[in-house]
């Protein structure tokens, strides 16, 4: 038998595609910018079926790209070009193994949709904090193999923070089980960090044991108007010295960025009459401190740290300011192609950085529009560049950011990771001995160089 009957077989009928009209949304990165080619996508049932599928794809030397909800930013769940590579999708294995309550922990199958996670946690009374705005359709493996943020970092970490055990499977199809669900385990190297944040280049997970929260209770969304960005840091450090870490989300968004969500999609509308140029949208869970938010609110008006500040009355009120800001994606997309960048800095040098970006975009790319929005709060930002037509290549404009970031001690990949896209960047901003051990690592791991070959390094 061929590899391909053979790959056919262990998964079963109906658990494969090869016909191009199906194959073509796993080969194709969902913004459209990267199209590879594949003979087969496979679909497992179960990790026993993932052993085996590796196992013949590591005899034959043949390429497996692992694939979640293939909403990445760096196209790293799609194939190249060759058309030799297999994609495996997690998509069947998508149970919810257990919940333990009295151990605030869940044990989840890699394909698990992000937002069955959130609701199953809440059913048992229960938080699942990561969220983000793909969450319809991403997976929980594809969060842990990009070590996804999101909008609850502040408060809660990455997913990184919310990973107690981990099951995965090796480029060889052997099995690593750690999938314990425990807070405090120092028993030898903390394995399972290293397949966070390694986008199926060193194993495929398989299960995850995560970590469970107490509801945060009752939670007040405020937008709020700026004058400028930089005003952004003072308001979060004024929120801290009040409310603590009762901060669930503070996001910084231009009103060109939310322009760009209303022209184009259907009913979203800034609740503000006058308009600023920037403003936050911020989570809070101030307990019994409502006072301490209405005296900071009242502190930043008056040292002119913002305009005006909106707090949704009910549920209705405060979905519909999210839902202008997980819009920004589908609106940015709309308007056109742009030169996506997810760069990070330390808090105190963000103000910095956002007056040095926006001089240096004029002076590489004048009349770019900047689309610049994010989690703030988290030092971490989309700092999005629509060149203007004349303009074909922003490599100049890209080098420029990331330079940028990381003179003011920052990160050119801070949330998305790094894939195809930016793979070529790492041994620019990483020096040489971070990029010397990820190979060893890499070469330890996956010797035949099986696994998702072309992403990361
Ligand atoms: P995929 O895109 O399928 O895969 C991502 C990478 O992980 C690939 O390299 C793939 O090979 C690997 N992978 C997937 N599953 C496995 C597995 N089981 N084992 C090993 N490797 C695997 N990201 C954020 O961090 N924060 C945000 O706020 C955010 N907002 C978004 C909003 C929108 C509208 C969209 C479209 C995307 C957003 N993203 C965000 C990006 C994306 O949703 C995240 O990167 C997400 O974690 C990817 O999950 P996925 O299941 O789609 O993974
Ligand atoms: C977000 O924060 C995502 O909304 C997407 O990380 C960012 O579209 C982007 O550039
Ligand atoms: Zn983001």
């Amino acid at each position: 038998m061929t590899l391909i009957e053979d790959l056919k077989a262990i998964v079963g009928e109906n658990a494969y595609r090869t016909d191009p009209d199906d194959l073509l949304p796993h080969v194709t990165e969902w913004r459209g910018v990267v199209h590879g080619q594949t003979p087969i996508l496979l679909l497992p049932a179960d990790t026993s079926e993932v052993v085996r599928i590796v196992r013949c794809c590591a005899a034959a030397g043949t390429a497996i790209v692992p694939q979640g909800g293939n909403t990445g930013m760096c196209a790293g769940a799609v194939p190249d070009e060759s058309g030799t590579q297999v994609v495996l999708s997690l998509a069947r294995m998508n149970a919810i193994r257990s919940v333990d309550r009295d151990n605030y922990s869940m044990i989840v199958e890699a394909g698990c949709i992000l937002q069955n996670i959130q609701d199953a946690a809440r059913k048992a009374g229960r938080h699942f904090p990561l969220s983000l705005g793909a969450e319809g359709s991403c997976q929980i493996g594809g969060n842990l193999s990009t070590n996804a943020g999101g909008i609850n970092v502040i408060r809660y970490g990455t997913a990184r923070s919310q990973l107690l055990g981990l099951e995965v499977v090796l480029a060889d199809g052997t099995i690593v089980n750690s999938l314990r669900a425990l807070r405090k385990d120092t028993a030898g190297y903390d394995l399972k960090q290293l397949f966070v944040g390694s986008e199926g280049t060193l194993g495929i997970i398989t299960a995850a044991a995560l970590k469970l929260y107490p509801d945060p209770g009752e939670t007040r969304t405020m937008l709020v108007s700026l004058p400028s960005s930089g005003d952004a840091v003072k308001l979060l450090g004024l929120m801290r010295d009040s409310l603590g870490d009762k901060i669930e989300a503070f996001e910084l968004v231009s009103d060109f960025v939310f322009s760009l969500v209303e022209k184009h999609v259907a009913n979203t509308r800034l609740p503000f009459r006058q308009r600023s140029p920037w403003y936050v949208l911020t989570d809070v869970t101030p307990g019994s401190s409502t006072d301490a938010l209405e005296t900071t609110l009242q502190r930043a008006v008056d040292a002119r740290v913002i305009n005006d500040a909106i707090v949704a009355k009910n549920e209705t009120e405060s979905a519909a300011m999210w839902r202008l800001r997980h819009s920004i994606t589908e609106g940015e997309k709309a308007e056109g192609k742009a030169l996506k960048h997810d760069i990070s800095v330390p808090l105190s040098a963000m103000q910095e950085f956002l007056l040095r970006g926006e001089a240096l975009i004029e002076s590489l790319a004048p009349g770019s529009q900047l689309v610049a929005f994010g989690h703030v709060g988290d030092g971490n930002l989309h700092y999005n560049v629509m060149l203007p037509h004349s303009f074909k290549d922003g490599e100049a404009v890209t080098a420029g950011i990331y330079t940028l970031a990381t003179e003011l001690g920052g990160s050119f990949s801070a949330e998305h990771g790094v894939g195809r896209l930016k793979s070529k960047y790492l041994p620019q901003y990483r020096t040489e001995s971070e990029v010397a051990l990820m190979k060893t690592l890499k070469k330890a791991l996956d010797p035949a160089n099986i696994l998702n070959p072309g992403k990361v390094i």
